[in-house]
């Protein structure tokens, strides 16, 4: 029987009371899970509540605080403008600072040679020493001499980085190499090392130095430094020795935007040319006059007869005026540079000195014997070949280009 029921469709009994007993369950069930629903839901809400009152406290207090005058919504804003300025400052310093980095950082790199050379040498030698003694400072002594900076001022800078250093209690030896920074700092000139052009007037420049130093390329690019500047600039080309040195300086001229006054003939009167280049810079308003001279001079008083003849005429146009005699050193020279620098001293009035090449020295120490030395300022240093490549001398950024 259980079979057809089963196979008609038909169900038992027992699988019907299953079925009740099942629908049971599942009612039973669902009225637990709806009343934890509604507990929960109770729950909730209490929590909401519990949690506006909470605000409601926080609320107060905030309340009773800006009541307090702790910290009004004034003096929130007044704050808040404050630093916006703050931060714009900054920022702007932060502008100055990168710009000064820029440039800082490209005299770096154009002075390498100096700094991984003799300074690098000088950086090494502190490094691994346990004593500060005497030894220490012959070596540092010898060490000094050989980079050009000359036996009286290495003399100077040893004796005054012996006091600073008994002065601040150094006892390592590498703290050494910050403290000859600054004592070498001190040693060059800072004084009077930038060019100042006056307004409304003929500013001259004469530039000397014997043959290849770099005069000619100096000139350049000083015209075309002052021509950037809007100034009107005249070159006289007084080295009249050569045709070649008056084609060089035509080029430049013609690249800066320079007028240029020659001799009409080749070896004609250095002193002619003055004269006529003095001439024309009067007639057309010119602001800067920059004269190049010949550097190849046989002797002392050849020297001094030729320089003379042309300072007598620039004095016979301004009268007792200031104007710039600037000498040009090849800094790859060395103390054959120095020796040059005491000979024009010597027999003609300097206002300063250009230091060429440095790019391409391993020393540069020839820049503190000059101060040494001579005691005048440089004005500027030729760091390559190319226009811009002429620097403005500031001591701060040449020290810091050359110690790591
Ligand atoms: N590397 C380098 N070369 C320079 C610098 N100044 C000049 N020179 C080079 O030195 C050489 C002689 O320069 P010049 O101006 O003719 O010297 P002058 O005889 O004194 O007029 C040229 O080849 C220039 O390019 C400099 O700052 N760095
Ligand atoms: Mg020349």
């Amino acid at each position: 029987m259980g079979f057809f029921n089963k196979l008609f469709g038909k169900k038992s009994k027992k699988e019907i009371e299953n079925e009740e007993l099942n629908k049971k369950i599942e009612l039973a069930l669902t009225e637990e899970k709806n009343q934890k629903k509604k507990e929960k839901n109770e729950e909730g809400y209490e929590k909401e509540i519990r949690d506006e009152a909470k605000d409601d406290i926080i609320e107060s207090e905030l309340i009773e605080e800006l009541d307090k005058g702790i910290e009004t919504i004034d003096d929130f804003e007044n704050e808040k403008v404050e630093q916006e300025e703050e931060e714009e400052k900054e920022k702007e310093e932060e502008i100055v600072i990168k710009k000064k980095n820029n440039f800082f950082e490209s005299l770096k790199n154009k002075l390498y040679n100096s700094r991984k050379g003799l300074f690098g040498v000088i950086k090494n030698f502190f490094v691994g020493r346990t004593v500060i003694n005497e030894e220490m400072y012959e070596e540092l002594e010898e060490l000094l001499v050989q980079s050009d900076i000359g036996l009286s001022m290495t003399t100077k800078i040893i004796e005054s980085l012996e006091k600073e250093v008994k002065l601040n209690g150094v006892k390592n030896p590498e703290e050494v190499y910050p403290l000859l920074k600054e004592v070498m700092k001190k040693f060059l000139i800072t004084e009077g090392t930038t060019i100042v052009l006056k307004e409304k007037e003929m500013n001259i420049i004469l530039v000397v130095g014997v043959n290849g130093v770099g005069k000619t390329t100096t000139i350049g690019k000083m015209a075309s430094k002052y021509r950037d500047m809007g100034k009107k600039v005249v070159i006289g080309a007084a080295d009249t020795f050569r045709a070649a040195a008056v084609e060089q300086v035509e080029e430049w001229a013609k690249r800066a935007g320079a007028e240029i006054i020659k001799s009409s003939k080749d070896g004609g009167d250095p002193g002619a040319v003055v004269f006529d280049t003095l001439k024309r810079a009067e007639e057309i308003g010119a602001d800067v006059v920059i004269i190049d001279t010949a550097g190849r001079l046989h002797n002392k008083n050849n020297l001094m007869d030729e320089l003379s003849k042309i300072n007598n005429i620039i004095k016979r146009k301004i009268g007792d005026k200031f104007y710039e005699s600037l000498l040009v050193i090849d800094g790859t020279t060395g103390q054959n540079g120095l020796a040059q620098a005491k000979v024009f001293n010597e027999v003609t009035r300097l206002t300063g000195f250009i230091v060429t090449k440095l790019d391409g020295t391993a020393k540069g120490g020839v820049l503190f014997s000059i101060s040494e030395e001579i005691k005048k300022p440089i004005k500027y240093i030729g760091v390559g070949e190319k226009i811009e490549d002429l620097r403005e001398f500031n001591v701060k950024e040449y020290i810091e280009a050359i110690f790591d």
